[in-house]
């Protein structure tokens, strides 16, 4: 309802945070620089249980939930958005329908989103989840519409494009865990789904009535597919012509989202400042993103922003 959307409306900044075990390796495969940031295990073919082993030295022991809370609610930010699930279906929460998980497969066994739930519940940030919908690098059922659209499944570990069915991994996959995301963890502020290209009318639809039936005030974005979110994304394009309000623009610090040892080139807190004005003074919110390293830390170079920015809102009376 419009009512749940006003929050939104008036929240001008969110954390967007890019976390999972790419963010171990952050752009270094077998001692080469990989290609692809968070989207290296696609390009560089990686099969799944080589990309797995990857969560044996994935333990992020310096992961401080408060912390990150703190610094986040420190730069003005009024909410945070973490992927609960990237494009390669590794989740990092405790989820009971796939093993494929941070408690289950790493020697940290902690569950980094209730730890966050009760970080933000207690400093009053709304705390919304990524979910990779229609990509999924570990599971059998995606199909890659491929030549067209590259990338979207696994082929090189699931060849036969034929005997994916897209409606199997949904009811298998998305559809439990949305249910675990949106049971477990107290209030969800919002579900940030990506790349629904190949889901149908009615699954999105179904999807939409899903989360509503366990939390009526969740919004979706428009990656839910078929028009059935609550508000638009622009994805680091500031000057696209926007469609609709309410909207949202995401943005990157570096060049990839996930961290990336080779991302040398980092946006200006002045310049993160100048779309922030653009953004908010065009009526939509930005969501600034970090990529923190494996062992669960804020790279320094966000950090600098997040103090620009802050000196910036206080002294305009923002913060
Ligand atoms: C894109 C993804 O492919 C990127 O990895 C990132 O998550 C961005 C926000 O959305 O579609």
């Amino acid at each position: 309802t419009k009512a749940d959307i006003e929050w939104f409306c008036n929240a001008k900044l969110g954390l967007f945070v890019h976390w999972g075990l790419y963010s171990q390796t952050a752009g270094l495969w077998n001692g080469i620089p990989s290609k692809g940031g968070e989207h290296f295990m696609l390009y560089e073919r990686i099969h799944l249980k080589d990309y797995a082993k990857i969560a044996d030295d994935f333990n992020p022991v310096d992961f401080d939930a408060e912390r990150w809370v703190k610094t986040a609610k420190a730069a003005g930010m009024k909410y945070i958005v973490i992927t609960a699930k990237h494009h390669d279906g590794f989740a990092i929460y405790n989820s009971k329908c796939s093993d494929y998980n941070i408690v289950k497969r790493t020697h940290f066994k902690r569950d980094p989103i209730k730890e966050l739930s009760v970080a933000c519940k207690k400093e009053g940030i709304k705390l919304g989840l990524y979910y990779s919908l229609g990509r999924d690098w570990e599971d059998p059922d995606v199909p890659t519409d491929w030549p067209q659209k590259a990338g979207r499944s696994n082929t090189w570990d699931f060849p036969d494009e034929d005997a994916k069915v897209l409606s199997r991994y949904i009811e298998r996959k998305v559809k439990p865990q949305l249910k675990e995301l949106l049971t477990n963890y107290g209030e969800i502020a919002m579900l940030w789904f990506d790349t629904p290209e190949l889901v149908t009318k009615q699954q999105s639809r179904e999807i939409r009535e899903l989360i509503h039936s366990l939390q009526t005030h969740c919004l979706i974005n428009s990656r839910i597919g078929n028009g059935q979110g609550d508000y638009d994304i622009i994805e680091q394009q500031l000057m696209e012509k926007i469609k609709r309000t309410p909207w949202e623009a995401c943005l990157t610090m570096g060049k990839n989202w996930g961290n990336n040892r080779f991302d040398t080139i980092y946006k200006s807190p002045e310049m993160i400042i100048r779309n922030f004005v653009d953004i908010v003074s065009k009526g939509g919110n930005m969501l600034l993103n970090v990529g923190p390293t494996g062992k669960g830390l804020f790279p320094k170079e966000s950090v600098h922003t997040f103090n620009g920015l802050y000196a910036w809102l206080k002294v305009n009376g923002e913060a």
